[in-house]
């Protein structure tokens, strides 16, 4: 069997694409409220503060900032990726959910946790930003909030996991095909990265905002939830590398260039992503040196994965471009189909990546980190790979995902293509301006148009800043608006509607070795590994643990 034969064998129902709608509905809803925030903060930078008039409804920069990190970061991607799984599952192994009610409860569950968060947030009553450091203290309802986002991801990844397993029983010895595998090791991966705010959450956290203790302790806090954060940022780099990988190569009329050296990214993935949240913490008094150097070589072991991906994903579109009449060490390049905006999307998204890796190297090295760490490079950062490797390829991926599930067309693939180039105009000039800012010294998380101490030698990067922002903003609004006149446009007949695009691999699949489709060994792997990066520092920070700092807004 090969992928492409499993993709002939099954359509989705219209139950399971409107299931699926639902999740993406919620992630661009999400997507476009935290986005309405952008413009706010990256305008008061040049000294525009709008926050003056918005005053009855929002209460300062600081609570736009934390709509802005927890929508954007945290709703958008995590509904958009659950969302995506399902199709992944269903569409790769070719066989509907196994227990489609476990899903059904894992989607209340999260949706109930994002009501729950927003009255708070949305009252000013959990200002904490979208990393919730204490002492910084919510309303109890928005961690409990997060806890049920979190608990939901996990049911619908036990639906997942089962549905998986059921295939496997029924195909002994057939490699899984990658999509379906892809998408359940994420889940995998999230389900072993969330137990540090869980334990956060539930024992700290909770605990503290109810009342039942007083003070609370940082440093181990930080501990716990870096645990879980940086795993969180290849959450949701994952289903984009799958698109990458699978997908857009076949878009781009190709095909997979090596399934095992795919599989091999992704297991690495599961073995490396977690043992490195201490490059968050370099600054961090409580840690010693030596926990931090390990933490640093990890990090540049999870970087190793991520080059793969570019050498086998750039492979895999030299290959097509070079079907398609393509020629040249680069002249290929113009030969891809540039004018579907689900592709361009996806490739503007892999080209700014390249910098944010590039960045990313600067952040994980030990000594370099203490340069920008709190410095407006870092949301430079994110801003290139959440922001854009993921976020623009999950707009890319929704050009064809919303019309497949809706049974439309998509509504003026030239505006969408149009959209993807605004975003990349404008996320150029916004970071970069934000990376030059952070060398220069400017904080991060901080209203600089108010600042008394900002130099005259800042205020051109502030402006770019504002215009980067403005851009992006636009583009927002192009996607949301392109997504809504899709839905709402007349259905088509279905051989017009777009098919879930899944490349086949140059080599049968069957011929990728039995270790790479194999959990159990890089599970344990993955285990003994976190243990030993973080036992002896979790035993150290919870055995003295210091309840003592009482909880402050911002
Ligand atoms: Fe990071 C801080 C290190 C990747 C997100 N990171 C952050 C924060 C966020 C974030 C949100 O070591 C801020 C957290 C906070 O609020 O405090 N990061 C890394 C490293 C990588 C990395 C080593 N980060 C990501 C990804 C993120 C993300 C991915 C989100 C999705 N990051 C750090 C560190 C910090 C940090 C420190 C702490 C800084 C501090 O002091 O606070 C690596 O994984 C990057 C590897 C990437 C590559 C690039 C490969 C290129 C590819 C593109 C191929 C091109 C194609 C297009 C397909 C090696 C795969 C071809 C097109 C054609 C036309 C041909
Ligand atoms: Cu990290």
């Amino acid at each position: 069997m090969t992928v492409s034969d499993v993709k002939v064998g099954y359509e989705l129902t219209t139950k399971e694409k409107r299931f699926i709608g639902w999740h993406i509905l919620v992630a661009v809803l999400a997507l476009l409220i935290g986005s309405l925030m952008g413009p706010l903060q990256s305008f008061e930078f040049s000294g525009l503060n709008l926050y003056r008039y918005l005053e009855p409804i929002l209460q300062d920069y600081y609570q736009g900032l934390t709509l802005h990190g927890v929508l954007n970061a945290l709703v958008w991607t995590t509904f958009f990726i659950v969302g995506f799984t399902n199709l992944t599952t269903i569409k790769g192994l070719g066989r509907p959910l196994s227990h489609p009610l476990v899903n059904k409860i894992g989607f209340w569950t999260m949706l109930t946790g994002l009501v729950m968060t927003a009255v708070p947030l949305l009252l000013g009553e959990a200002t904490v930003l979208y990393t919730f450091y204490p002492p910084l203290e919510a309303s109890w309802a928005f961690y409990l909030g997060l806890t049920l986002v979190v608990v939901g991801s996990w049911i619908e990844g036990y639906g997942f996991f089962l549905t998986y397993r059921g295939w496997r029983k029924d195909n002994p010895g057939v490699r899984s095909p990658f999509i379906a595998f892809a998408g359940v090791l994420n889940m995998a991966m999230w389900q072993i990265a969330t137990l540090g705010i869980a334990v956060e959450i539930l024992t700290m956290l909770l605990p503290w905002s109810v009342g039942l203790i007083d003070a609370t302790d940082p440093e181990l806090a930080r501990t716990y939830f870096w645990f879980t954060g940086h795993p969180l940022v290849y959450f949701w780099l994952l289903p984009a590398y799958i698109s990458w990988y699978a997908m857009l190569p076949k878009q781009a009329g190709g095909k997979l260039f090596s399934d095992s050296l795919a599989r091999l990214a992704f297991w690495l993935f599961l073995l490396v992503s977690i043992p490195v949240g201490f490059h968050h913490q370099f600054v961090d008094p409580g840690i010693p040196e030596g926990w931090k150097w390990i933490h640093a070589g990890l990090t540049y072991a999870v970087f190793f994965p991520s080059m793969l991906t570019a050498f086998t994903v750039i492979a895999s579109l030299e290959h097509a471009a070079k079907q398609r009449g393509g020629k040249g060490l680069v002249g290929w390049i113009r030969a891809l189909p540039w004018s579907d905006p689900s592709v361009s999307a996806q490739l503007l998204a892999g080209i700014l990546f390249m910098f944010g890796g590039i960045g990313g190297l600067v952040n994980a090295s030990y000594n370099i980190n203490t340069v920008i760490h709190n410095t407006a490079w870092v949301p430079g950062h994110f801003h290139l790979t959440v922001a854009t490797a993921v976020t623009l390829s999950f707009i890319g991926i929704s050009y064809w995902l919303v019309p497949h599930l809706s049974g439309r067309k998509l509504w003026k693939p030239k505006w969408a293509v149009i959209q993807t180039w605004t975003w990349f105009v404008g996320m150029i000039i916004f970071s970069n301006a934000m990376h030059v800012l952070g060398l220069l010294g400017a904080p991060r998380r901080t209203p600089l148009g108010q600042a008394p101490y900002v130099p005259e030698e800042w205020a051109g990067h502030l402006l770019r800043v504002s215009i980067g922002g403005g851009i992006l903003f636009i583009a927002v609004i192009m996607y949301v608006w392109t997504m809504y006149k899709t839905v709402r446009g007349p259905k088509v007949d279905p051989s017009e509607v777009p098919e879930v695009p899944i490349a086949e691999s140059m080599r049968h699949p069957q011929l990728t070795p039995a270790w790479l489709d194999t959990f159990k060994p890089w599970l344990i792997g993955a285990i003994v590994l976190i243990l030993v990066a973080y036992g002896p520092q979790l035993f150290e920070q919870i055995s003295n643990i210091s309840l003592n700092s009482p909880g402050i807004g911002p």
